[in-house]
Protein backbone atom coordinates (compact mmCIF):
# COMPACT_ATOMS: atom_id res chain seq x y z
CA UNK A 1 0.00 0.00 0.00
CA UNK A 2 1.01 3.84 -0.62
CA UNK A 3 2.22 5.89 1.59
CA UNK A 4 0.09 9.03 3.06
CA UNK A 5 2.97 11.48 1.22
CA UNK A 6 2.93 9.00 -2.05
CA UNK A 7 -0.49 10.13 -3.00
CA UNK A 8 -0.32 13.14 -4.71
CA UNK A 9 -4.18 13.77 -5.64
CA UNK A 10 -6.88 10.84 -5.29
CA UNK A 11 -7.71 9.93 -8.87
CA UNK A 12 -11.61 8.46 -9.94
CA UNK A 13 -10.82 5.03 -11.73
CA UNK A 14 -14.48 3.63 -11.43
CA UNK A 15 -16.00 0.71 -10.01
CA UNK A 16 -13.77 -2.09 -11.39
CA UNK A 17 -10.83 -0.72 -9.84
CA UNK A 18 -8.85 -2.15 -6.68
CA UNK A 19 -6.51 0.87 -6.05
CA UNK A 20 -7.31 1.59 -2.10
CA UNK A 21 -6.13 5.45 -3.46
CA UNK A 22 -8.75 5.96 -5.57
CA UNK A 23 -12.45 6.49 -5.62
CA UNK A 24 -14.96 4.01 -7.31
CA UNK A 25 -18.15 6.13 -7.55
CA UNK A 26 -17.00 9.79 -6.39
CA UNK A 27 -16.19 11.83 -10.14
CA UNK A 28 -15.86 15.38 -9.01
CA UNK A 29 -16.26 16.86 -12.24
CA UNK A 30 -18.73 14.33 -13.77
CA UNK A 31 -21.97 15.78 -14.60
CA UNK A 32 -25.21 13.96 -13.18
CA UNK A 33 -28.57 15.41 -13.49
CA UNK A 34 -27.18 18.83 -14.20
CA UNK A 35 -24.60 19.10 -11.90
CA UNK A 36 -21.15 18.37 -11.49
CA UNK A 37 -20.94 15.91 -8.16
CA UNK A 38 -18.91 17.97 -6.93
CA UNK A 39 -22.02 20.23 -6.69
CA UNK A 40 -24.30 17.91 -5.61
CA UNK A 41 -22.68 16.75 -2.57
CA UNK A 42 -20.56 19.42 -1.75
CA UNK A 43 -18.05 17.54 0.81
CA UNK A 44 -16.32 19.02 3.85
CA UNK A 45 -13.81 18.40 5.70
CA UNK A 46 -14.13 18.49 9.78
CA UNK A 47 -11.14 19.95 11.27
CA UNK A 48 -11.97 18.58 14.77
CA UNK A 49 -11.62 15.02 14.07
CA UNK A 50 -9.06 15.33 11.36
CA UNK A 51 -6.78 17.34 12.61
CA UNK A 52 -7.23 17.53 16.39
CA UNK A 53 -8.54 13.85 17.27
CA UNK A 54 -5.48 11.61 18.16
CA UNK A 55 -7.27 8.21 19.00
CA UNK A 56 -7.92 8.54 22.88
CA UNK A 57 -10.72 7.15 24.32
CA UNK A 58 -12.33 6.49 28.34
CA UNK A 59 -9.13 4.20 28.95
CA UNK A 60 -6.68 5.59 26.61
CA UNK A 61 -4.63 7.76 25.94
CA UNK A 62 -3.65 9.06 22.27
CA UNK A 63 -2.44 6.36 19.33
CA UNK A 64 -2.17 9.28 16.82
CA UNK A 65 0.31 12.45 16.93
CA UNK A 66 -1.20 15.48 15.36
CA UNK A 67 1.34 18.13 16.05
CA UNK A 68 3.08 17.27 12.67
CA UNK A 69 6.42 17.84 14.31
CA UNK A 70 6.37 21.34 15.64
CA UNK A 71 6.03 22.51 19.41
CA UNK A 72 5.60 25.69 19.55
CA UNK A 73 1.48 25.96 19.94
CA UNK A 74 1.00 28.58 16.88
CA UNK A 75 3.19 26.27 14.44
CA UNK A 76 1.51 23.63 15.67
CA UNK A 77 -1.55 25.19 14.46
CA UNK A 78 -0.11 26.38 11.52
CA UNK A 79 1.12 22.76 10.55
CA UNK A 80 -2.48 21.31 10.80
CA UNK A 81 -4.06 24.14 8.72
CA UNK A 82 -1.33 23.10 6.09
CA UNK A 83 -2.28 19.55 6.60
CA UNK A 84 -5.94 20.12 6.62
CA UNK A 85 -5.88 21.73 3.46
CA UNK A 86 -3.38 18.80 1.74
CA UNK A 87 -6.15 17.08 2.36
CA UNK A 88 -8.61 18.87 0.84
CA UNK A 89 -6.21 19.06 -2.22
CA UNK A 90 -5.47 15.49 -2.23
CA UNK A 91 -9.67 14.61 -2.10
CA UNK A 92 -11.03 16.69 -4.06
CA UNK A 93 -12.61 17.97 -1.25
CA UNK A 94 -13.70 22.11 -1.70
CA UNK A 95 -14.99 23.23 1.67
CA UNK A 96 -14.17 22.58 5.27
CA UNK A 97 -15.86 23.46 9.10
CA UNK A 98 -13.69 23.65 12.29
CA UNK A 99 -14.80 25.16 15.76
CA UNK A 100 -12.64 27.92 17.20
CA UNK A 101 -10.68 25.69 19.03
CA UNK A 102 -10.08 23.23 16.10
CA UNK A 103 -7.48 26.45 14.59
CA UNK A 104 -5.59 27.75 17.16
CA UNK A 105 -3.95 27.23 20.78
CA UNK A 106 -6.36 28.59 23.63
CA UNK A 107 -4.27 31.42 25.72
CA UNK A 108 -3.99 32.40 29.33
CA UNK A 109 -7.11 34.77 28.80
CA UNK A 110 -9.72 35.05 27.05
CA UNK A 111 -8.26 37.88 25.20
CA UNK A 112 -5.31 35.63 23.87
CA UNK A 113 -7.30 33.34 23.00
CA UNK A 114 -8.79 35.15 20.57
CA UNK A 115 -6.40 36.76 19.85
CA UNK A 116 -4.40 33.68 18.48
CA UNK A 117 -7.67 32.97 16.69
CA UNK A 118 -8.07 35.76 14.78
CA UNK A 119 -3.93 35.16 13.86
CA UNK A 120 -5.03 31.98 12.93
CA UNK A 121 -8.14 33.01 10.79
CA UNK A 122 -5.85 35.24 8.79
CA UNK A 123 -3.91 32.28 7.98
CA UNK A 124 -6.46 30.15 6.75
CA UNK A 125 -8.14 33.39 4.80
CA UNK A 126 -4.72 33.39 2.76
CA UNK A 127 -4.62 29.87 1.95
CA UNK A 128 -7.88 29.61 0.92
CA UNK A 129 -7.11 32.73 -1.60
CA UNK A 130 -3.83 30.07 -2.49
CA UNK A 131 -6.06 26.78 -3.01
CA UNK A 132 -9.97 28.29 -3.76
CA UNK A 133 -11.27 25.89 -0.91
CA UNK A 134 -14.29 27.73 0.86
CA UNK A 135 -15.49 26.98 4.58
CA UNK A 136 -18.66 25.58 4.98
CA UNK A 137 -19.23 26.13 8.43
CA UNK A 138 -17.79 28.13 11.33
CA UNK A 139 -18.97 27.08 15.49
CA UNK A 140 -17.85 27.66 18.51
CA UNK A 141 -16.60 24.72 21.15
CA UNK A 142 -18.60 26.11 24.26
CA UNK A 143 -18.47 23.01 25.63
CA UNK A 144 -14.88 21.72 26.45
CA UNK A 145 -13.37 25.02 28.86
CA UNK A 146 -14.27 23.85 32.25
CA UNK A 147 -16.71 27.58 32.54
CA UNK A 148 -19.07 25.57 30.20
CA UNK A 149 -19.57 22.91 32.32
CA UNK A 150 -23.02 23.35 33.56
CA UNK A 151 -23.96 24.93 29.81
CA UNK A 152 -23.02 27.74 27.72
CA UNK A 153 -26.26 29.36 26.71
CA UNK A 154 -27.67 27.49 29.30
CA UNK A 155 -25.68 27.72 32.70
CA UNK A 156 -26.94 28.86 35.92
CA UNK A 157 -24.20 31.44 35.44
CA UNK A 158 -24.44 34.29 33.23
CA UNK A 159 -20.76 34.87 33.37
CA UNK A 160 -20.82 31.51 31.35
CA UNK A 161 -23.41 32.54 29.04
CA UNK A 162 -20.98 35.97 28.23
CA UNK A 163 -18.12 33.79 27.73
CA UNK A 164 -20.25 31.74 25.20
CA UNK A 165 -21.38 34.85 24.01
CA UNK A 166 -17.63 36.34 23.24
CA UNK A 167 -16.58 33.47 21.69
CA UNK A 168 -19.90 33.15 19.19
CA UNK A 169 -19.31 36.61 18.50
CA UNK A 170 -15.19 35.91 17.24
CA UNK A 171 -16.86 32.65 15.49
CA UNK A 172 -19.09 34.94 13.43
CA UNK A 173 -16.65 37.54 12.51
CA UNK A 174 -14.59 34.75 11.29
CA UNK A 175 -17.39 33.29 9.58
CA UNK A 176 -18.38 36.00 7.65
CA UNK A 177 -14.60 37.18 6.47
CA UNK A 178 -13.97 34.02 5.24
CA UNK A 179 -17.27 33.89 3.05
CA UNK A 180 -18.49 30.99 5.16
CA UNK A 181 -22.19 29.83 4.28
CA UNK A 182 -23.35 27.79 7.48
CA UNK A 183 -22.87 28.74 10.77
CA UNK A 184 -23.68 25.95 13.59
CA UNK A 185 -24.70 25.78 17.06
CA UNK A 186 -24.40 22.41 18.28
CA UNK A 187 -26.24 22.53 22.03
CA UNK A 188 -22.90 20.96 23.32
CA UNK A 189 -23.80 21.01 27.17
CA UNK A 190 -27.05 22.94 26.40
CA UNK A 191 -29.25 20.71 28.67
CA UNK A 192 -29.49 19.11 32.25
CA UNK A 193 -28.98 15.93 34.32
CA UNK A 194 -31.36 16.46 37.04
CA UNK A 195 -34.50 18.52 37.54
CA UNK A 196 -33.28 18.53 41.13
CA UNK A 197 -31.06 21.59 40.25
CA UNK A 198 -32.07 22.79 37.32
CA UNK A 199 -34.55 25.92 36.35
CA UNK A 200 -35.43 24.64 32.81
CA UNK A 201 -38.04 26.96 31.79
CA UNK A 202 -35.17 29.92 32.23
CA UNK A 203 -32.63 27.97 30.44
CA UNK A 204 -35.02 27.32 27.77
CA UNK A 205 -35.65 30.90 27.27
CA UNK A 206 -32.07 31.93 27.90
CA UNK A 207 -31.06 29.62 24.99
CA UNK A 208 -33.68 31.67 22.42
CA UNK A 209 -32.40 35.09 23.55
CA UNK A 210 -28.93 33.86 23.05
CA UNK A 211 -29.43 32.55 19.50
CA UNK A 212 -31.97 36.18 19.13
CA UNK A 213 -28.82 38.19 19.86
CA UNK A 214 -26.09 35.91 17.77
CA UNK A 215 -28.43 35.81 14.58
CA UNK A 216 -29.36 40.01 15.36
CA UNK A 217 -25.33 40.32 15.62
CA UNK A 218 -24.51 38.40 12.50
CA UNK A 219 -27.16 39.90 10.64
CA UNK A 220 -26.03 43.69 11.33
CA UNK A 221 -22.28 42.97 10.35
CA UNK A 222 -23.64 41.46 6.89
CA UNK A 223 -23.54 37.46 7.37
CA UNK A 224 -25.94 36.39 4.71
CA UNK A 225 -25.66 32.80 5.33
CA UNK A 226 -27.68 30.78 7.17
CA UNK A 227 -27.64 29.56 11.12
CA UNK A 228 -27.94 25.80 11.93
CA UNK A 229 -29.07 24.24 15.01
CA UNK A 230 -27.82 20.43 15.42
CA UNK A 231 -30.16 18.04 17.10
CA UNK A 232 -28.86 15.34 19.16
CA UNK A 233 -30.94 13.49 22.09
CA UNK A 234 -27.87 13.24 24.39
CA UNK A 235 -24.56 13.09 25.25
CA UNK A 236 -22.62 14.98 26.80
CA UNK A 237 -25.64 15.75 29.43
CA UNK A 238 -28.75 13.08 29.96
CA UNK A 239 -31.13 15.19 28.61
CA UNK A 240 -30.32 17.48 25.64
CA UNK A 241 -32.63 20.61 24.79
CA UNK A 242 -32.10 20.01 20.77
CA UNK A 243 -33.68 16.17 21.10
CA UNK A 244 -34.45 15.74 17.47
CA UNK A 245 -35.34 17.92 13.90
CA UNK A 246 -39.07 18.22 15.09
CA UNK A 247 -38.54 19.01 18.19
CA UNK A 248 -35.56 21.88 17.28
CA UNK A 249 -38.46 23.06 14.90
CA UNK A 250 -40.95 23.51 17.18
CA UNK A 251 -38.15 25.70 19.79
CA UNK A 252 -37.45 27.67 16.84
CA UNK A 253 -41.10 28.59 15.69
CA UNK A 254 -41.64 29.01 19.31
CA UNK A 255 -39.16 31.85 19.31
CA UNK A 256 -39.65 33.44 15.57
CA UNK A 257 -35.93 31.78 14.70
CA UNK A 258 -37.15 29.66 11.79
CA UNK A 259 -36.19 31.17 8.29
CA UNK A 260 -32.83 32.59 9.64
CA UNK A 261 -32.59 29.01 11.09
CA UNK A 262 -32.38 25.87 9.57
CA UNK A 263 -30.93 22.05 10.83
CA UNK A 264 -27.87 20.33 10.97
CA UNK A 265 -28.99 16.69 10.87
CA UNK A 266 -26.21 14.30 11.71
CA UNK A 267 -26.45 10.62 11.18
CA UNK A 268 -25.37 9.36 14.40
CA UNK A 269 -27.68 11.75 16.39
CA UNK A 270 -30.64 10.56 14.74
CA UNK A 271 -29.32 6.85 15.71
CA UNK A 272 -29.06 8.07 19.50
CA UNK A 273 -32.68 9.48 19.56
CA UNK A 274 -33.95 6.43 17.94
CA UNK A 275 -35.00 7.70 14.33
CA UNK A 276 -33.72 7.15 11.33
CA UNK A 277 -31.29 9.04 9.68
CA UNK A 278 -33.85 9.72 6.67
CA UNK A 279 -36.86 10.56 9.15
CA UNK A 280 -34.31 13.50 10.37
CA UNK A 281 -33.89 15.08 7.28
CA UNK A 282 -37.47 14.08 6.12
CA UNK A 283 -39.23 16.24 9.48
CA UNK A 284 -36.19 18.92 8.58
CA UNK A 285 -37.73 18.98 4.91
CA UNK A 286 -40.91 19.43 5.95
CA UNK A 287 -40.74 22.06 8.37
CA UNK A 288 -39.05 24.08 5.53
CA UNK A 289 -35.69 23.92 7.67
CA UNK A 290 -33.65 21.18 5.64
CA UNK A 291 -29.74 22.97 5.89
CA UNK A 292 -27.10 20.98 6.40
CA UNK A 293 -25.40 17.78 7.07
CA UNK A 294 -22.99 15.77 9.33
CA UNK A 295 -22.04 12.67 7.24
CA UNK A 296 -20.93 9.94 9.84
CA UNK A 297 -22.61 6.97 11.02
CA UNK A 298 -22.93 5.14 14.58
CA UNK A 299 -23.31 1.74 15.92
CA UNK A 300 -27.35 0.88 16.63
CA UNK A 301 -25.72 -1.41 19.50
CA UNK A 302 -23.96 1.56 21.43
CA UNK A 303 -25.63 4.20 22.97
CA UNK A 304 -23.02 7.32 22.19
CA UNK A 305 -21.67 9.31 19.14
CA UNK A 306 -18.88 6.92 17.69
CA UNK A 307 -18.81 9.13 14.64
CA UNK A 308 -17.13 6.69 12.67
CA UNK A 309 -17.07 7.22 8.82
CA UNK A 310 -20.43 6.34 6.57
CA UNK A 311 -20.30 2.93 4.70
CA UNK A 312 -23.95 1.84 5.03
CA UNK A 313 -25.43 2.93 1.30
CA UNK A 314 -28.83 2.27 1.90
CA UNK A 315 -28.24 5.25 4.33
CA UNK A 316 -26.44 7.42 2.03
CA UNK A 317 -28.96 6.54 -0.58
CA UNK A 318 -32.00 7.57 1.31
CA UNK A 319 -30.25 10.44 2.56
CA UNK A 320 -29.34 11.63 -0.66
CA UNK A 321 -32.92 11.17 -2.11
CA UNK A 322 -34.00 13.40 0.54
CA UNK A 323 -31.37 15.97 -0.70
CA UNK A 324 -32.70 15.27 -4.50
CA UNK A 325 -36.05 15.72 -3.27
CA UNK A 326 -35.00 19.28 -1.60
CA UNK A 327 -33.98 20.48 -5.07
CA UNK A 328 -30.02 19.91 -3.62
CA UNK A 329 -28.15 21.67 -1.01
CA UNK A 330 -28.05 25.72 -1.27
CA UNK A 331 -25.71 26.60 1.89
CA UNK A 332 -25.30 23.34 2.96
CA UNK A 333 -23.26 20.35 2.07
CA UNK A 334 -22.19 17.22 3.38
CA UNK A 335 -20.01 18.01 6.45
CA UNK A 336 -17.32 14.42 7.27
CA UNK A 337 -18.29 14.91 10.97
CA UNK A 338 -16.15 11.52 11.02
CA UNK A 339 -12.86 10.83 12.71
CA UNK A 340 -11.07 6.77 11.95
CA UNK A 341 -10.87 4.42 14.72
CA UNK A 342 -8.80 4.41 17.43
CA UNK A 343 -7.07 1.56 15.76
CA UNK A 344 -6.79 2.92 12.36
CA UNK A 345 -4.18 5.47 13.42
CA UNK A 346 -2.15 6.25 10.12
CA UNK A 347 -2.58 8.99 8.06
CA UNK A 348 -2.75 6.48 5.26
CA UNK A 349 -6.33 5.62 7.33
CA UNK A 350 -7.23 9.06 7.30
CA UNK A 351 -7.48 9.30 2.95
CA UNK A 352 -9.05 5.79 3.34
CA UNK A 353 -11.43 6.52 5.78
CA UNK A 354 -12.74 9.70 3.78
CA UNK A 355 -12.08 7.83 0.60
CA UNK A 356 -14.93 5.43 1.84
CA UNK A 357 -17.20 8.52 3.29
CA UNK A 358 -16.98 9.99 -0.07
CA UNK A 359 -17.57 7.30 -2.34
CA UNK A 360 -20.42 5.47 0.07
CA UNK A 361 -22.19 9.39 -0.57
CA UNK A 362 -21.20 9.33 -4.40
CA UNK A 363 -22.80 5.97 -5.19
CA UNK A 364 -25.65 7.34 -2.67
CA UNK A 365 -26.42 10.04 -4.92
CA UNK A 366 -26.09 7.89 -8.04
CA UNK A 367 -28.54 5.25 -6.77
CA UNK A 368 -30.96 8.09 -5.59
CA UNK A 369 -30.91 8.85 -8.64
CA UNK A 370 -31.92 5.56 -10.28
CA UNK A 371 -34.33 5.53 -7.71
CA UNK A 372 -36.14 8.70 -8.63
CA UNK A 373 -35.66 7.82 -12.52
CA UNK A 374 -37.22 4.24 -11.78
CA UNK A 375 -40.46 5.92 -10.40
CA UNK A 376 -41.81 3.01 -8.82
CA UNK A 377 -41.47 4.28 -5.25
CA UNK A 378 -42.52 7.60 -5.80
CA UNK A 379 -45.22 6.40 -8.07
CA UNK A 380 -46.56 4.20 -5.08
CA UNK A 381 -47.37 6.79 -2.41
CA UNK A 382 -48.43 9.51 -5.02
CA UNK A 383 -50.96 6.02 -5.96
CA UNK A 384 -51.51 6.09 -2.20
CA UNK A 385 -52.99 9.07 -0.84
CA UNK A 386 -55.29 9.20 -4.22
CA UNK A 387 -58.53 9.65 -2.46
CA UNK A 388 -57.12 13.39 -1.44
CA UNK A 389 -57.26 14.32 -5.00
CA UNK A 390 -60.89 14.40 -5.42
CA UNK A 391 -64.37 14.19 -3.04
CA UNK A 392 -64.16 14.70 0.13
CA UNK A 393 -60.61 13.98 0.34
CA UNK A 394 -59.57 17.46 -1.78
CA UNK A 395 -62.13 19.06 0.08
CA UNK A 396 -60.14 18.16 3.40
CA UNK A 397 -56.95 19.04 1.64
CA UNK A 398 -57.85 22.39 0.42
CA UNK A 399 -59.21 23.39 4.50
CA UNK A 400 -62.90 23.64 3.22
CA UNK A 401 -64.29 20.60 4.77
CA UNK A 402 -66.00 20.63 8.60
CA UNK A 403 -65.79 17.91 10.70
CA UNK A 404 -70.32 17.56 9.94
CA UNK A 405 -69.06 17.19 6.30
CA UNK A 406 -66.49 14.71 7.10
CA UNK A 407 -69.24 12.74 9.41
CA UNK A 408 -71.95 12.79 7.19
CA UNK A 409 -68.95 11.07 4.31
CA UNK A 410 -68.65 8.23 7.28
CA UNK A 411 -72.20 7.21 7.45
CA UNK A 412 -72.78 7.35 4.00
CA UNK A 413 -69.57 5.05 2.77
CA UNK A 414 -70.18 2.71 6.22
CA UNK A 415 -67.65 0.07 4.37
CA UNK A 416 -64.00 0.57 2.72
CA UNK A 417 -60.75 -1.34 2.34
CA UNK A 418 -57.44 0.47 3.07
CA UNK A 419 -54.93 -0.67 0.43
CA UNK A 420 -51.97 -2.82 1.57
CA UNK A 421 -49.26 -0.61 2.57
CA UNK A 422 -46.30 -3.51 -0.05
CA UNK A 423 -44.06 -2.46 2.33
CA UNK A 424 -42.49 -5.70 1.59
CA UNK A 425 -42.55 -5.39 -2.39
CA UNK A 426 -41.53 -2.22 -2.35
CA UNK A 427 -38.17 -2.76 -0.09
CA UNK A 428 -37.49 -5.65 -2.52
CA UNK A 429 -38.27 -2.80 -5.45
CA UNK A 430 -35.13 -0.63 -3.93
CA UNK A 431 -33.15 -3.60 -3.51
CA UNK A 432 -33.78 -3.99 -7.35
CA UNK A 433 -32.79 -0.46 -7.33
CA UNK A 434 -29.73 -0.64 -5.81
CA UNK A 435 -28.25 -4.06 -6.71
CA UNK A 436 -29.64 -4.78 -9.99
CA UNK A 437 -28.65 -4.25 -13.55
C1 LIG B 1 -21.16 16.45 18.56
C2 LIG B 1 -21.44 17.27 17.39
C3 LIG B 1 -20.37 18.28 17.06
C4 LIG B 1 -20.94 19.34 16.17
C5 LIG B 1 -20.14 20.58 16.13
O1 LIG B 1 -21.78 15.45 18.79
O2 LIG B 1 -21.71 16.44 16.32
O3 LIG B 1 -19.25 17.67 16.50
O4 LIG B 1 -21.12 18.87 14.88
O5 LIG B 1 -19.95 21.13 17.38
NI1 LIG C 1 -21.96 17.07 14.33
NI1 LIG D 1 -22.06 14.31 16.86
Amino acid sequence: MKKYSEVAKVPYLGPESKEPFAFKYYNPDEVIAGKKMREHLKFALSYWHTLGYCGTDMFGGDTEEKNFGETEPMAIYRAKADVAFELMEKLSIDYYCFHDADIAPTGKTMKETIDNFNTMVDYLEKKQKETGKKVLWVTANNFGDKRFMAGAATSPDSAAFCWAAAKVKACIDADIRLGGTGYVFWGGREGYDTLINTDVALELDNLARFLTMARDYARAHGYKGDFYIEPKPKEPTKHQYDFDAATCCNFLREHNLLGDFKLNIEANHATLAGHTFQHELRMARVNGAFGSIDANQGDPMLGWDTDQFPTNVYDTTLAMYEVLKEGGFTTGGLNFDAKTRRQSNTMEDILLAYIAGMDSFALGLRLALKMIEDGRIDDFIKERYHSYEEGIGKRIVEGKATLEECAEHALSHPDFAVASGRQEYLESVLNEIMFGK
